[in-house]
């Protein structure tokens, strides 16, 4: 009887698929030899190589399944690319910046993955920043698949999220926190740690104090898999275990595999001037390709011949593809601004007389009760943070609940169950990065930071990851989530610590939108408008506002909603114009009712509302008419939000000012905790009467 290729087996594997490996492990290695040609030729403009992994990683996309589980990878992640069925033609197109490139249209490094067909999810450079969001998708699988009737969302139940990163990367506070999250959920998501034994050029042994396989031995929960990962054999055994155990989903799964690196970190570096050349040559001799080969001759699947004619096919496949890429398109310069973020289109309308019927609430009752309406209406909302829910199940019934140290999400948690309305560790990139996992799976994650000035943990997740996902996916992913932030002083004992604001730092990273209400109404409005945002939404709830009777209005019917850049002139005048938001809009209504009566000036308020994007034309059409115009905020001066204002005032108003255009804002110090000391950093009514006094008497 003879054999047919179909059914011979190698050590229990199939022929086939042995060669195949060794195929795609060859034109792996062969992509980034020709990326490295083409960079010296300048049609490659970076490159960094897989070059030591293909063996590890193509055992593991054996057991994996593109389109079904989701992927978190690692830019070494070239050969998984291959196992999944990327092309070797899609991968050279990000190389050479083809706008049809699939990953991010030459927006991007090359070998920063994205394939939405697959759920290989767009990748981006800061080390470990990928661990958070794959812990919230591995949480978004479980939520989805216990309902599948969620606009938008599919989930199968026994899908893995696969995330990787090399041991250098492990060192990174976020990997600790992801780890944190996917065992004490008991999550479905296998972490890949590829020890190649260098971070760029610092050996492992000055990361950390023990290989990473010993330091996480303590997370309960967490099944651990140590190999070697230059040999496929054992990479295919050990992975097929590791990824059915988290298939299963009894919980998360650590694969450590030691892996080479046999060319250096990337085209920027000389691995010559810090490894010896024993070292090097001793890599070279277990390179995992040539182990491969090795094992394959002695097995009796190929013979060295047949070995040697696939990696010249590879080669010339490699060829043929970059030949392909470099014919490509090119990136049209005009569409780079696009994918930066898609405003909401929402219908406006005006509140009548009709419409005045709800009950009267203040700003924080508001934005309560709009927390209810929405999460009542759209079940993809998930409320998560520090302190937001109310009590644990079990005490429940017998407990008022705590809602968060402010009340606001108050109740979610008794009516929407706590599948719907958690508490998170307190670790803000944990709170952010987990939410942009759900986000990318589509959901509505709703995640609050409890104070502004603990946001700081979270700034790598909000600027590298949100802010950028769907412009460096050319709009292939999208992170819809309402990031709600009590934020401000005026608080009488705030001090520094829960008195912050700091609004421009955020205004100034493309790609997140910002809300700054005022009042009950507009915190509805925007809210409801912030929850059809198909992109992060920073929600900015000021604390002194949240019980003022100044705030309060009838609380506005559910179709009431205001559409992002829309400000509102809170007092009607001719002689000066204030721009302002927050918590300072109540302060220049205060002086400009002082400035009529006492001065004889007419004062015009806007209340911007949203920050990004700002009402540019009702800031206008008002600077046209009163020639004067001083911005008020809370946030110290220094490149706050209002120099943007008034530089922009400065370029386009030009012509229709009669003075200067002037600002008031904090001292540029920090808010201090004794009252009058906090007085004096912050604008007080004096501070803007006195500005706009000058500026009508200029
Ligand atoms: C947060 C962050 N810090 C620094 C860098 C620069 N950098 C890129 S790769 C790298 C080393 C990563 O080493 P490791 O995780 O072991 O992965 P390997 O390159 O060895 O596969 C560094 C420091 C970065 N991209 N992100
Ligand atoms: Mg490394």
């Amino acid at each position: 009887m003879t054999t047919t290729l179909e059914q011979s087996t190698y050590r229990g594997i199939p022929h086939q698929e042995l060669i195949e490996d060794f195929r795609l492990a060859c034109i792996s290695r062969a992509l980034d030899d020709r990326e490295m040609a083409l960079q010296k030729q300048s049609k490659v403009f970076f490159q960094i190589s897989g070059a030591g992994h293909e063996a590890l990683l193509l055992a593991l996309a054996r057991h994996l399944r593109p389109g079904y589980d989701w992927f978190f990878p690692y830019y070494r992640d070239r050969a998984l690319m291959l196992g999944l069925g990327v092309t070797p033609r899609e991968i050279l197109l990000e190389a050479v910046g083809s706008a049809e490139d699939p990953a991010s249209g030459g927006r991007q490094m090359p070998c920063h993955w994205g394939y939405a067909d697959k759920n290989v999810v767009t990748q981006s450079s800061p080390t470990g920043s990928q661990c958070i969001p794959a812990v919230g998708c591995a949480e978004a699988s479980r939520y989805i698949s216990r309902r599948p009737h969620l606009p938008g969302c599919v989930a199968h139940g026994d899908e893995l999220t696969y995330v990787s990163l090399g041991e250098g990367a492990t060192s990174e506070g976020e990997f600790w926190e992801s780890l944190n999250t996917a065992c004490t959920l008991h999550l479905p998501v296998l972490f890949l740690v590829a020890d190649n034994g260098y971070a760029i050029s610092v050996p492992s042994s000055d990361q950390s104090p023990a290989p990473i396989s010993e330091m996480v031995a303590g997370f309960r929960g967490l099944e651990i898999y140590k190999f070697d990962g230059r040999d496929y054999f054992t990479a295919r055994r050990e992975g097929s275990r590791a990824i059915a155990h988290v298939r299963a989903g009894v919980g998360p799964g650590l694969i450590h595999a030691t892996v080479t690196r046999p060319y250096s970190h990337s085209a920027a570096d000389t691995q010559s001037k810090y490894r010896s050349a024993e070292e090097l040559a001793d890599e070279a001799e277990h390179d995992p390709i040539l182990q491969l080969q090795r094992a394959l001759v002695h097995g009796g699947v190929l013979s060295d011949d047949e070995a040697e004619e696939i990696r010249a096919e590879a080669k010339q496949a490699v060829a043929e593809a970059a030949r392909e890429a470099l014919a490509a398109a090119r990136p049209d310069p005009s569409t780079i601004t696009d994918h930066v973020y898609v405003l909401p289109v929402v219908s406006e309308r005006e509140l009548g007389p009709d419409d005045e019927g709800g009950d009267v609430v203040a700003f924080g009752e508001s934005i309560k009760r709009t927390l209810h309406e929405q999460m009542e209406a759209d079940e993809r909302i998930r409320v998560f943070g520090e302190d937001v829910a109310d009590a644990r199940e079990q005490v429940l019934a017998n407990v008022e609940g705590k809602g968060g140290v402010f009340g606001t999400t108050h109740g979610l948690q008794r009516r929407f169950g706590i599948a719907r309305c958690f508490n998170t560790p307190l670790a803000e990139a944990n709170i952010v990065g987990r939410a942009i996992g759900q986000a990318i799976r589509g959901l509505r994650p709703a995640p609050e930071i409890q104070f502004f000035d603990y946001i700081w943990p979270a700034m790598q997740q909000i600027k590298s990851e949100a802010a950028t996902i769907r412009w460096r996916s050319n709009g292939a992913f999208k992170v819809p989530m309402v990031l709600r932030v009590p934020i401000g002083g005026y608080l009488t004992g705030g001090s520094i610590w829960h008195s912050q604001c700091g609004e421009s730092i955020f205004a100034h990273v493309p790609g997140l939108l910002i809300a700054f209400p005022s009042r009950a109404r507009d915190a509805a409005g925007l809210l409801r408008t912030a929850f059809q945002a198909e992109d992060p939404v920073l929600f900015l709830e000021h604390k002194h506002l949240l019980r003022q009777p100044y705030t309060r209005d009838p609380y506005p019917p559910s179709d009431y909603l205001i559409p992002f850049g829309r400000g509102a002139v809170r007092r009607p005048g001719d002689d000066l114009t204030i721009v302002t938001y927050g918590a300072t809009v109540e302060k220049s209504l205060q002086a400009a009712a002082r400035l009529s009566s006492e001065d004889g000036v007419e004062v015009e308020v806007i209340d911007l509302r949203s920050l990004v994007p700002w009402d540019r034309e009702l800031v206008a059409e008002s600077v046209r008419k009163t020639g004067r115009v001083l911005v008020v905020h809370e946030d110290v001066l220094t490149c706050g939000f209002g120099a943007e204002i008034a530089a922009w005032i400065a370029e386009e108003l030009f012509c229709d000012l009669d003075a200067p255009v002037r600002r008031v804002g904090a001292l540029d110090t920090h808010v201090a905790y004794e009252p009058t000391l906090e007085d004096a950093v912050l604008p007080q009514v004096t501070d803007i009467h006195s500005a706009a006094q000058a500026l009508a008497g200029f």
